[in-house]
């Protein structure tokens, strides 16, 4: 597929031709472990990568292949690779930069797992990390050390929707020689192509937009060809996080109507953070597509829309919004995002549960704060749902 194409037509077609035995035009399902040689020496080339093939489906397999190839066309990345979550692509991607002695700069801002990895298990492997607020380059910038060898960010970012110039962080990382990496979780690649902008490598749990229907975890690493050779050969393979030949299907197969399902939930989640807005019970909303949010001006640069990613606080705090989340009747009370069905969560006590208290007040997390993924519902029954919620 010629790369020049627009992304709704990549988003169906990249990545992904008939079947060359059975003329099969959905992907086929590999569902196969292993692959057989035609002889000793091939398999032998085959393992040694001397020739290209399938030998194992930890080191590779043909749909999830196909995952990959229209990732890297729709992030715009020369290679990609698929992990078995967003934690996976999140730790591969990360321990192929930083080892023993080294130091990280990430925005504090972040999804609590990978806050945590940072935080937590990167200095099991002897290595630090430095958190910085997450809007401003000059604390990215004055957080570098001599042994810093990673940027990492969200933007916009898990659950506080802090939004982060991509183009001038770039630049920075660039004037340090530095890769930086960016989770697209929250944005996906129909609203924004961070490689495009000067990122190194781009994450993704697919578990999210991507797959969009709840039914499947993975992730993606996109980045430069050698880098993701060297992650496939030097963590993947051998830590073991591969994704699913099924998973992988069912991703491909979500990825089709992305474009259509974001257009639909971003149109969604844009109603509902006006009404919140003006809602008298309502302390606060998040969400990029107000004018009142701070990062507002950078996200309509870089972004095609808003996101449908809204967080709020309710005046009363932790008691109010439990309230509303015990009395929301079309809106699931559960963790995960991005899906066709529209989903809140308390933050504090889910996705950012391990993060301990005085961090997680410092990155925005407040007590009380609620966060709707919102899905492809008619607006109009969501705006309704969430009006008799906060009627108390
Ligand atoms: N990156 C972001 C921005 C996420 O929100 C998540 C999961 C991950 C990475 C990890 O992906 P996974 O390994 O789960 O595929 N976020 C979740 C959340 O907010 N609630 O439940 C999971």
């Amino acid at each position: 597929m010629n790369r020049s194409h627009l992304f709704p037509t990549l988003a169906v077609h990249a990545g992904e031709t008939p079947c060359p035995a059975t003329g099969a035009l959905d992907t086929p399902i590999y569902q196969s472990t292993t692959f057989v040689s035609s002889s000793a020496d091939e398999m032998a080339a085959v393992f040694g990568e001397q020739q290209p093939g399938y030998m194992y489906t930890r080191y590779g397999n043909p749909t999830i292949h196909a995952l990959e190839s229209k990732m890297a066309a729709l992030e715009a990345g020369e290679a990609a690779l698929a992990t078995a979550s967003g934690m996976a692509a999140i730790s591969t991607a990360v321990l192929g930069y930083v080892k023993t002695g080294d130091h990280a700069v990430a925005a504090r801002s972040l999804y609590g797992a990978a806050y945590d990895f940072f935080s937590r298990k990167l200095p099991r492997f002897g290595a630090q990390t430095s958190f910085v607020g997450a809007t401003r380059i000059e604390d990215f910038e004055r957080a570098v050390l001599p042994n810093t060898k990673l940027i990492y960010f969200e933007t916009p970012s898990n659950p506080v929707l802090d939004i982060i110039d991509i183009e001038r962080l770039a630049a920075l990382a660039r004037s340090r020689q530095l890769p930086l990496v960016v989770d697209n979780t929250f944005a996906s690649p129909a609203l924004q192509q961070p490689i495009s902008l000067g990122v190194t490598v781009v994450v993704h749990s697919a578990t999210k937009y991507l797959c969009g229907h709840g039914d499947a975890m993975g992730g993606i690493i996109v980045g430069p060809r050698d880098k993701i050779a060297e992650l496939n050969r030097e963590v993947v393979r051998d830590f073991g996080g591969v994704i699913s030949p099924f998973n992988a299907w069912l991703i491909l197969r979500g990825i089709h109507t992305l474009h259509l399902r974001m257009a639909a939930q971003c149109a969604n989640a844009q109603q509902i953070a006006e009404f919140l807005s003006t809602h008298p019970k309502v302390e606060r909303v998040n969400f990029p597509g107000l004018g009142s949010h701070p990062g507002h001006a950078i996200a309509r640069k870089q972004m095609k829309a808003f996101g449908a990613m809204i967080s709020f606080e309710v005046k009363g705090g932790l008691e109010a919004g439990k309230k509303v989340m015990d009395r929301v009747k079309i809106f699931s009370r559960a963790a995960s995002l991005g899906d066709t069905r529209s989903l809140i969560v308390h933050p504090a006590s889910t996705s950012h549960r391990a993060v301990p208290r005085q961090e997680r007040l410092a990155a925005g997390v407040s007590d009380g704060l609620v966060r709707l993924s919102v899905g492809v519902e008619a607006a109009e029954d969501l705006t309704g749902d969430l009006e008799q919620a906060l009627s108390f």
